[in-house]
């Protein structure tokens, strides 16, 4: 979409907001219309390539079977700029994902329709300390901020949260968290994978009560120690399976958790090929046994599955470990390689239960994938 399309789609959507507000509250014609809902109005003087509306919003979304979670989310639109700029994960409680490229001069409109106080934190990205989402800014319901910024990361994977005063931790378990992609010039000149052979593994752990809803911090232990979820959540979603073609995948894998530690080996021995960590390429490919990863943190790896046979899974897990806070080890992924149906004639996969390190009670779901046909769709 051009720039000037952007515009006039803008234009368009503060118009049917404001034929809306008017049926119901004449008196705030004015407040629109002057865009005085911004904290931070959008500067005349940035002129961005790419615009984004971003809006926080209580919805909900079907994490476990029957009754759907009810979550806070961060949704995105593409205002104007390049196609493909957004990913939605719909069905989940994930913000939407951004697509940006270094140098890009981006703006965003964030809206908070939330029933309480938000502002977005860019996690890994440089921008200037007004833009960056300081808990000082968070703005109150209804309200908003223009954040203007070109991105000036190297190619690498990042992510955004809610950064909100003493309400940054039970936001962020509500779902306002979300990837950011960068790419850039030297990162295009390699051969890494790309299109649907580029996923991301978003980790994260939650509890729920009896009626499928998220349950946070309930004692003064986990307040001091940190929450630790009892299930386990990949993507949006408890079971989660990437099926997968005999291939090279690039895996972006975040820990969205608030408080566990993950470390993470694939079940079947195979070392982890590390190619990037936190906001950068690695100069060279690392191989490891195992990678710990702290929440916030990120690294991408490079698997590959060529050579392995259609119908068998492999897990990536969250081996058990100790010298953490108490907890921090407990949880994990587990799983096994099985045969399929034998059927097809090459495959490669990711297949896990979620389980306590001591191999006892297991609960919930891990990352599981299943070997399957070269097109990298389920079997
Ligand atoms: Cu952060």
């Amino acid at each position: 979409m051009s720039d000037t399309t952007g515009v006039d789609r803008r234009k368009f959507l503060q118009l049917a907001g404001l034929s809306a507000l008017s049926a119901v509250a004449p008196s705030n014609w004015l407040y629109a219309a002057s865009n005085a809902r911004y904290a931070k109005d959008a500067s005349p003087d940035f002129h961005p390539n790419v615009e984004i509306e971003i809006t926080a919003v209580a919805t909900e979304a079907p994490i476990l079977p029957g009754k759907p979670t009810r979550v806070w989310k961060y949704e995105g639109k593409l205002l104007s700029g390049p196609e493909g700029t957004i990913a939605q994960l719909p069905g989940t409680h994930l913000g939407a994902v951004f697509f940006l490229e270094r140098g890009q001069k981006v703006r965003f409109y964030f809206k908070n329709d939330l029933p309480e106080a938000n502002i977005i934190h860019w996690h890994g990205l440089h921008v200037p300390q007004v833009m960056d989402g300081h808990p000082m800014y968070d703005v109150p319901a209804g309200s908003g901020y223009v954040y203007e910024f070109q991105v000036d990361n190297p190619a690498g994977t990042y992510m955004y949260h809610a950064h909100t005063h003493e309400k940054t931790g039970q936001q962020v378990y509500k779902g306002l968290a979300g990837l950011i992609i960068v790419s850039d010039p030297d990162e295009k000149t390699l051969n890494l994978p790309r299109g649907e052979f580029d996923q991301p593994i978003v980790l994260q752990d939650r509890s729920f009560d009896a009626d499928n809803q998220l349950v946070y911090v309930q004692n003064m232990r986990e307040r001091h120690m940190g929450f630790l979820g009892d299930e386990m959540i990949v993507n949006g979603k408890r079971h989660f399976v990437l099926p997968v073609a005999t291939r090279p995948y690039r895996l972006r894998v975040l820990n969205g958790s608030n408080s566990r530690l993950y470390k993470l080996g694939w079940d079947d021995g195979t070392p982890l090929t590390v190619i990037a960590t936190d906001g950068h390429l690695l100069e060279k490919p690392v191989t490891r046994q195992f990678v710990m990863l702290a929440p916030g943190e990120r690294i991408e790896l490079w698997a590959d599955f060529s050579g392995r046979k259609v119908g068998t899974e492999i897990v990536l897990k969250s081996l058990p470990f100790s010298g953490a806070m108490p907890g921090h080890g407990e949880g994990g992924m587990m799983g096994g390689m099985n045969h399929g149906d034998g059927k097809a004639p090459q495959g490669g996969g990711m297949m896990g239960m979620m389980n306590h390190g001591d191999g006892k009670a297991p609960q919930g779901g891990g990352m599981m994938g299943m070997m399957n046909h070269g097109d990298g769709k389920a079997p």
